[in-house]
Order: structure tokens, then C-alpha cells, then sequence
């Protein structure tokens, strides 16, 4: 391994984080490149769990860089809270590096990111209300704050006084909302950047650098590949780009330099927010795999919407992605299902699909095709062999892999680093 990115394949939560975190043990710098706090990864080591939401992955291992990449919205109170929780966990933060042309994540971003979504009743997107979208907005509307004006405490007073003035107007013409006040916000985020500043530099030269020396770098995708803004399910999706090609834009890495892409795939799906999901189970199914999975957002709580695996959007993922590998997360879920389904294809209007349909009308039209499964009954939590697996549950896996077109690389039967099976 030298150059790995690691890519969600469905709506988010496949578990990541434990796959970046199993991988990572080999890895010397690991990096974000999209997205920020409204990703949720929960790694537990040795049974202790860590959630993080900004920090990458990589954080739990001493002596590796861990990189905010420029394509991240970032969220300097986040990013510092999280630094405390772990710096009292005993942590070592030395490795971190923030990129110094992130855009910064202000409290207007997540004000508006709240309102603005309810505002829209029943077209809401069902944001995580961290300010992802309104953060970007600034950024495509070129009056964002990267991090480099951030740290400079006269560049970062004017912008933010000019910034905050349209805000205001904005918060009170759309929606009555009283203004925020720039002298408090000014004093608390100058205090952020000044605890932040020894962190900042040059990711990208950086990052060239460290590849150009061979060392080994995982870039770690948060949401997913359905969740993206021009791949996902749109509108129902992030604001960034989690498929492979968002480390090109994301962390100034070009696509050649990369050599491995890894995808994610839950053994069943789950989403959180709004938007077609064909596979949802609104039955005893479905809550069932809620309940067995504790299915609730590791951000905002929430629980997540369940269902059967859906081949198709896996085999879309591997297709936009270039997935090289899949690592199977979740398949102890499902040890104590009499049967088990998955979608192998679409049908719309009595024919069959061979694209994910773009038109969201049409997606919400469509019929999976399930393939039914003999559940295997038995607790794997145990296994660490491919070969040990029961019968039935390759069987499963065997036919994920022949119907996504994509190897498995990587069987994960438990939360803790330990609990996974490597396929040679
Ligand atoms: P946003 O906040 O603008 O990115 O929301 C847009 C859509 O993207 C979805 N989204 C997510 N879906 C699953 N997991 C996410 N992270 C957290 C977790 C979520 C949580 O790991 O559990 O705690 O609720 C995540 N982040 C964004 C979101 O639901 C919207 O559909
Ligand atoms: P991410 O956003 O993709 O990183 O995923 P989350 O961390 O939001 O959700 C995945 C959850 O599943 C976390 O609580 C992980 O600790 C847990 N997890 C990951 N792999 C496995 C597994 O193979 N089995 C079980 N039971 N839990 C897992
Ligand atoms: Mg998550």
C-alpha cells in the first residue's frame, strides 16, 4: 500500500471509520478531503469507542499525520473539542496538520443551515445542521474564509465584519431572525484560531512531498457515494464530493498518484435525512436491522432509515469510484435473520434498469429485484478465516461480489480492530 482512499458505496455509516482505523496500522498519514463535522465515524479499540467527527481516523495512532485537507468545511470549535476530548484520553495530537486553504466553518453557517432546511417543510433535505452547505455556498460564492485568513488576525477581523453584515441582512429578511454580534463572535474565534495556528501549513505541498518519499497515505471519504452532490441521490445529499475522484479536488493529490481505492459496503443499507431509499423496509425487517445494528446517527442521534443491501447502487459506487476492493462491514448484523435479501436490479414499468435512474420521480418508482437468501444463524463475531465463515454467509458474500463486479478484499464481523477477516 502507498496511496489507498477509502469510499463509503451507499447513504453513509458502512463504517468507515473502523476500516480506516484497521487499515490505518499501516498507514503513516492519514487525510480528510470532504465534507467536516457532519461526518460520523465511531472506531472502538480494545472496546473503548472514540467518535469522531472531524479528526481523521488516523488520530488514534501515535506518530501518524493526520491531515485536514483543503476540500474539508472546517469547523474550528469542532476540530477543538475534539483535540481536548482526545488530548484527555491521552491522545497525541502533535500529528496534525490543517490545511491552510480550508474553508472555515462559522456560526452563521450553522444557523442558516438549520433554518434554511426547515424552512423548506416537506422539501426539506434533512440536513446534520453543521453549516456543510451554507460553508460551501460561501466558498462557490467566493466570500468564503479559508483558513489561512482565519489565522491572520487583521485579515480575519475584516472579513468576518463584511461577511457577517450580509449575513445579518440575510438572517432578518428571510428569516426575521435577530442579529448576531460581531465583537463576541470576533473574540471567541480569534481565541479558536490562536490555539489552532501552529497546526496550519501547506497540506498540499506537504502531502506531494510525503509521496514523492513513499510513504503510505489513506484518504478517508466521509458519507458516501449516494450522498454526493452530483453522483447521489440529488437534492437529498451532502454538499462535497466523497467518491474517489473528490481527493483529486479535495486534498490536491492528482489522480494518478492514487493506487488503491477501497469501498465500503454495509451488508445492508441503511440512510439518515430524506430522499429515495429503494430498498427501505418500513416493517418488522426494518426495525429489526435497527435494533440489531443500533442504527442512529453518531451526530445528531437520529435513526437511521433501514433496509436490504442494493447491489445496484454498490456496483455505481465501484463504477464512479474505480473500487479496487470491497471491505463487507456489519455481516454479524445479520447473524440472527432467517433470510436475507438483496437487490440485484431495478425494474421500472415492467422492464429492467441498467442505470441508476437520475430522475428521482423514476427512482422512487422503481422495483427491486430481491434475491432471497438463507440467513446462516450462527454468531461469526469469532471468525477471522474467510474459509471459517458458514456457508450460507459466502454464499451471500460470493454473490454481492459477482452481481457488483467488485473483489472482496475485506470481511468485517465486529466493531474492534480485531474483529476482521482479510481476504489474501
Ligand atoms: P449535510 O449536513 O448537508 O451533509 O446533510 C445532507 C445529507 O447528507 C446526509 N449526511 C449523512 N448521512 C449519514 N451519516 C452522516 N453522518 C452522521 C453519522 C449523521 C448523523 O455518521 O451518523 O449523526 O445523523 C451524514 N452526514 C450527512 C444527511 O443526513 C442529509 O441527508
Ligand atoms: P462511518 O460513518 O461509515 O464511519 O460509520 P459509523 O461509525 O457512523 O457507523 C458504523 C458503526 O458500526 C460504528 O458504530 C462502528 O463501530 C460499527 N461497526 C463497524 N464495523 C462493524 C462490524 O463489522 N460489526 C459491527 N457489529 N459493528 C461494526
Ligand atoms: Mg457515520
Amino acid at each position: 500500500m502507498s496511496t489507498v482512499v477509502v469510499t463509503g458505496t451507499q447513504w453513509g455509516d458502512e463504517g468507515k471509520g473502523k476500516i480506516v482505523d484497521y487499515l490505518a496500522q499501516q498507514a503513516e498519514t492519514v487525510v480528510r478531503y470532504q465534507g467536516g463535522s457532519n461526518a460520523g465515524h465511531t472506531v472502538v479499540v480494545n472496546n473503548e469507542a472514540y467518535k469522531l467527527r472531524l479528526m481523521p481516523s488516523g488520530i488514534l495512532f501515535k506518530g501518524s499525520h493526520c491531515i485536514v485537507g483543503n476540500g474539508v468545511a472546517f469547523d474550528p470549535k469542532v476540530m477543538l473539542e475534539e483535540m481536548d476530548s482526545l488530548a484527555a484520553r491521552g491522545i497525541d495530537l502533535s500529528g496534525i496538520r490543517i490545511s491552510n486553504r480550508a474553508h472555515v466553518v462559522l456560526p452563521y453557517h450553522c444557523l442558516m443551515d438549520g433554518i434554511g432546511d426547515e424552512a423548506r417543510g416537506k422539501n426539506k433535505v434533512g440536513t446534520t445542521h453543521r453549516g456543510i452547505g451554507p460553508c460551501y455556498m460561501d466558498r462557490d460564492n467566493r466570500i468564503g474564509i479559508r483558513v489561512c485568513d482565519f489565522i491572520d488576525k487583521e485579515e480575519f477581523a475584516r472579513r468576518l465584519k463584511e461577511n457577517l453584515a450580509i449575513k445579518n441582512k440575510e438572517l432578518r429578511l428571510l428569516y426575521d431572525h435577530e442579529p448576531l454580534d460581531y465583537d463576541a463572535m470576533l473574540a471567541e474565534y480569534s481565541g479558536y484560531a490562536d490555539r489552532l495556528r501552529p497546526y496550519v501549513c501547506d497540506t498540499i505541498a506537504l502531502l506531494n512531498e510525503e509521496i514523492a518519499q513513499g510513504r503510505k497515505i489513506l484518504f478517508e471519504g466521509a458519507q458516501a457515494t449516494m450522498l454526493d452532490i452530483d453522483y447521489g441521490t440529488y437534492p437529498y445529499v451532502t454538499a462535497s464530493h466523497p467518491i474517489s475522484g473528490g481527493v483529486a479536488v479535495g486534498a490536491g493529490v492528482a489522480p494518478k498518484k492514487i493506487d488503491k481505492v477501497v469501498g465500503i459496503v454495509k451488508a445492508y443499507c441503511t440512510r439518515v435525512g430524506e430522499g429515495p431509499f429503494p430498498t427501505e423496509q418500513l416493517n418488522a425487517i426494518g426495525d429489526k436491522i435497527r435494533e440489531e445494528g443500533h442504527e442512529y446517527g453518531v451526530v445528531t442521534g437520529r435513526p437511521r432509515r433501514t433496509g436490504w443491501l442494493d447491489a445496484c447502487i454498490v456496483r455505481y459506487a465501484g463504477l464512479i469510484s474505480g473500487i479496487d476492493y470491497m471491505a463487507v462491514t456489519r455481516l454479524d448484523i445479520l447473524d440472527s435473520f432467517d433470510e436475507i435479501k438483496m437487490c440485484t436490479g431495478y425494474k421500472y414499468q415492467g422492464k429492467l434498469l441498467n442505470e441508476i435512474p437520475a430522475s428521482l420521480k423514476v427512482l422512487a418508482e422503481v422495483e427491486p429485484v430481491y434475491e432471497t437468501f438463507e440467513g446462516w444463524k450462527t454468531d461469526i463475531t469469532k471468525v477471522r478465516k474467510y474459509e471459517d465463515l458458514p456457508a450460507n454467509a459466502k454464499k451471500y458474500l460470493e454473490r454481492m461480489a459477482e452481481v457488483t463486479g467488485i473483489a472482496l478484499g475485506i470481511v468485517s464481523v465486529g466493531p474492534n480492530r480485531d474483529e476482521t477477516i482479510v481476504i489474501a
